[in-house]
């Protein structure tokens, strides 16, 4: 059996859209973010990323983390790669150029693109996007964001999805990084393609599926 240890309102919620697309049994094991609590170790605080028993699993306490017949994940990426193609079907490679594809654009989205679009998504979950500092910081975000944007909409003009012309956890990775993005809604605005691709990922009855369970999880 799957144990996703995490919460929908994290990184773990990649690895449960991935398992809702697949129909795969798995149990979540909730595991709440340690900065949700003043004292995370304290006795009757739930399992969180500074519990000693979670450290056990995680040297890096962060979530998601994948434990399955002995094998332990601790990367959000790693699992959904390794989840498509141990499942197999139209989800995953399905040969060796389309894994070194779903591979290449899993690194492009954390290294060109999640810790600035995860960095917008904080000035508005502080609420600050209308002071000047959080207008300033916006701008150089999105600023810096327009080559990697750009890239992803230059590949959707001759391409219908990331690999194989087909929905695929390439696009389910990437999807859910550039969502960070989307609390800036302007965002995407010069970027038509990258707009139409991400609402018909996001129209997906898998994806839906996941974000009502996330709606219904208790922050
Ligand atoms: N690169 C890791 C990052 C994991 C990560 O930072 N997870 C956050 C939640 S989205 C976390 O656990 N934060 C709580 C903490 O660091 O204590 C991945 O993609 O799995």
């Amino acid at each position: 059996m799957i144990t996703i240890y995490g919460n929908y309102h994290s990184r773990a919620s990649r690895a449960l859209w991935l398992l809702e697309e697949l129909g795969l049994p798995f149990k979540l094991r909730f595991v709440a973010q340690a900065n949700r609590f003043k004292d995370p170790l304290a006795p009757n605080v739930p399992l969180n990323t500074r519990s000693p028993e979670f450290r056990k699993l995680s040297p890096m306490g962060a979530i998601p983390v994948l434990e399955e017949d002995g094998l332990v994940l601790t990367e959000s990426l790693a699992i959904n790669l390794h989840l498509a193609r141990k499942a197999g079907g139209p989800l995953a490679p399905a040969h060796e150029n389309e894994l070194a594809q779903m591979e290449q654009w899993a690194l492009f989205a954390a290294t060109w693109i999640e810790t600035d679009a995860l960095a917008l998504s904080f000035i508005y979950r502080r609420k600050e996007q209308d002071t000047p500092e959080g207008r300033a910081e916006i701008a150089a975000l999105c600023s810096k964001l327009a080559r990697p944007l750009l890239a992803l909409e230059a590949h959707l003009g001759s391409h219908s999805h990331m690999v194989g012309g087909r929905f695929t956890v390439a696009d389910l990775n990437l999807a859910e990084i550039l969502r960070y993005g989307q609390d800036h809604p302007p965002l995407l605005d010069p970027y038509p393609r990258l707009q139409s691709w991400i609402a018909l990922c996001q129209k997906r009855p898998a994806f839906r599926e996941m974000w009502a369970k996330r709606e219904a999880e208790p922050i």
